[in-house]
């Protein structure tokens, strides 16, 4: 198939975009390579996409410190107005933003149309409103003087993204990034570059001027260690695992660059005995199983208090194998592949795990054949653990695998939902009050939902704790994140003593 029959057959009106995107122009990588993107559906090549490297990434980031100046004065209100023209543009361009998504992920049109497309615009828009209205402070000092406190950009700024939710994390990361007067290098993952790519087109409709906006698809190990080094970018922002953040970290040092980690989680979704189970089944299938589990905030330990356990798994497993597996492209299809088959093979792996460590298999476990055989495709996966200490307890599998976990009293629930090293996403199911804000307290976690689980919104903080990461996305803490106070001294009618009194 050429490139043609895929747009054709996919719906794309436009051609896919498959060179960087570096100082308002797309490029061809210096060295010529590329890198062949897969449908995960069927694992057949969409396109070649050019590959940064380290000299292709020094081009942007010289683009980007060219622009800066100019960008970062411009008047916040026509920052903003930029913003509002892409998240319009993004509207306009909505189903071909989510076929391309789609085509290049595995999530079902029917999320992409539905979640990730608004998402993407409601955040440009949030915080294309914001940019003029971020500002700074007056200190009551001593008499005689003024203190004033601007917040000022950082700078250019690298963005790292992964494959999960490639287009809504780009403008998770690159909204308040620009809303703030910062300029921008953004690295998608490589087996998912195209939807960023069309944003790079979609900026440049919009007004945004050459050098500010970058985006330069490439592997992590090298791109995304070369912009993690590099000693003209002052800041990082990352989305990703655990692992490589760490990695992040310690490449940062050299020019002590300011680094904001949104790392994995472990999710412990907690049900008591006196929650309303249908609606608990129903929102405990939507936090693991919605984008087959690949979610940093999946709800993936199911916490039952064992009083209800028995009728909770019937009614959720029986719920489990309903789901609709199949071509993302079909807007009947509830859950599509995984990413790519690397990963797909590392989510069956823990069913392996589970089952050396003594775990049950209560539902799937498997990558379905027929149709779906070349795909990424598992089986919503549901297992029981023999002990909240095993690797599937602790472990980020990020996809749809469940681990399943009993309780007998508060105590004990608190104990086992606080017993990972990660502190991201926690929900809770119950019908008191009391109970519910006593959790909301004590739970290790940067955001917790009670009886709902993984609502997002661009104005609510979005972050974690411990391994899970630090900083903060969305609302007001991303401008703060992606900017730094500036305390000036004004002596307005103060008299200066003598250097030294002297008698
Ligand atoms: P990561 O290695 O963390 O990949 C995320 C991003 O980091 C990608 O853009 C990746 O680029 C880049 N990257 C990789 N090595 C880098 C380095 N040394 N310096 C800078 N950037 C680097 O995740 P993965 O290998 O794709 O997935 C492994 C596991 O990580 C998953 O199973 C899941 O548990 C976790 N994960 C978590 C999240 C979230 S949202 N928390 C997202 C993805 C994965 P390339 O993709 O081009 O290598």
């Amino acid at each position: 198939m050429t490139l043609a029959d895929i747009q054709a057959a996919v719906g794309l009106r436009t051609p896919i975009r498959h060179q960087l995107f570096i100082d308002g122009r797309f490029v061809d990588a210096l060295d010529g390579q590329t890198l062949a993107t897969l449908n995960p559906h069927d694992n057949s090549v969409i396109a070649e996409v050019a590959m940064a490297g380290p000299a292709d990434i020094d081009l942007a980031v010289r683009a980007a410190q060219r622009a800066f100046p100019a960008w970062s004065r411009l008047a916040a209100a026509d920052r903003g107005r930029i913003l509002l023209r892409l998240a319009d543009l993004i509207e306009a361009n909505a189903e071909e933003l989510a076929r391309l998504e789609s085509l290049d992920t595995g999530h079902p049109l029917k999320d992409s149309l539905a979640l990730d497309v608004p998402r993407t615009a409601a955040c440009y828009r949030y915080f294309g409103g914001m940019a003029d209205k971020f500002q700074g402070d007056v200190v009551p000092v001593e008499a005689g003087f003024l203190n004033y406190v601007t917040r000022e950009p950082v700078g250019v700024v690298g963005q790292v993204v992964p494959w999960n939710f490639p287009l809504m994390f780009t403008s998770w990361k690159m909204a308040p990034a620009l809303a703030a007067g910062n300029c921008v290098v953004m690295k998608p993952a490589e087996i998912t570059p195209l939807s960023s790519l069309k944003i790079a087109e979609l900026m440049r409709e919009a007004g945004m001027p050459d050098g500010v906006v970058n985006i330069v698809p490439g592997l992590g190990s090298v791109a995304g260690q070369y912009i993690a080094e590099h000693p003209d970018i002052a800041k990082i922002a990352f989305t990703g695992s655990t692992a490589t953040g760490r990695r992040i970290v310690q490449a940062s040092a050299g020019n002590l660059k300011k680094v904001q980690l949104e790392l994995g989680g472990k999710g412990a979704n907690i049900v008591f005995d006196d929650a309303n189970l249908t609606a608990a089944v129903n929102g405990s299938a939507w936090a693991i199983f919605h984008n087959q589990g690949q979610a940093c905030i999946a709800g993936s330990r199911l916490m039952l208090h064992e009083r209800i356990a028995d009728e909770f798994l019937e009614r959720f497993a029986a719920l489990a194998r309903s789901i609709r597996l199949g071509n993302p492209m079909d807007p009947q299809t509830e859950m599509g592949p995984l990413t790519s088959l690397q990963h797909r093979d590392r989510v069956l792996g823990y069913v392996d795990v589970a089952r050396e460590q003594g775990g049950e298999l209560l539902s799937g476990g498997r990558a379905p054949g027929g149709d779906l055989a070349a795909g990424c495709y598992v089986e919503p996966t549901i297992v029981r653990a023999h002990s909240h200490t095993d690797r599937i307890a602790q472990e980020e599998v990020f996809g749809p695998f469940v681990t399943v976990l009993t309780f007998k009293d508060d105590t004990e629930a608190l104990q086992i939902a606080n017993s990972t090293d990660y502190g991201l996403g926690s929900g809770l199911w119950t019908g008191q009050l009391k109970r519910a804000h006593q959790f909301a307290r004590e739970l290790h976690a940067g955001m917790v939902w009670i009886n709902s689980y993984k609502r997002v919104n661009p104005g609510s903080p979005f972050g974690g704790v411990g391994q899970s990461g630090y900083g903060r996305e969305m609302g007001f803490d991303a401008m703060r994140e992606y900017t730094q106070a500036k305390s000036v001294w004004v002596n307005v009618d103060a008299q200066i003593a003598p250097w030294y009194p002297r008698a």
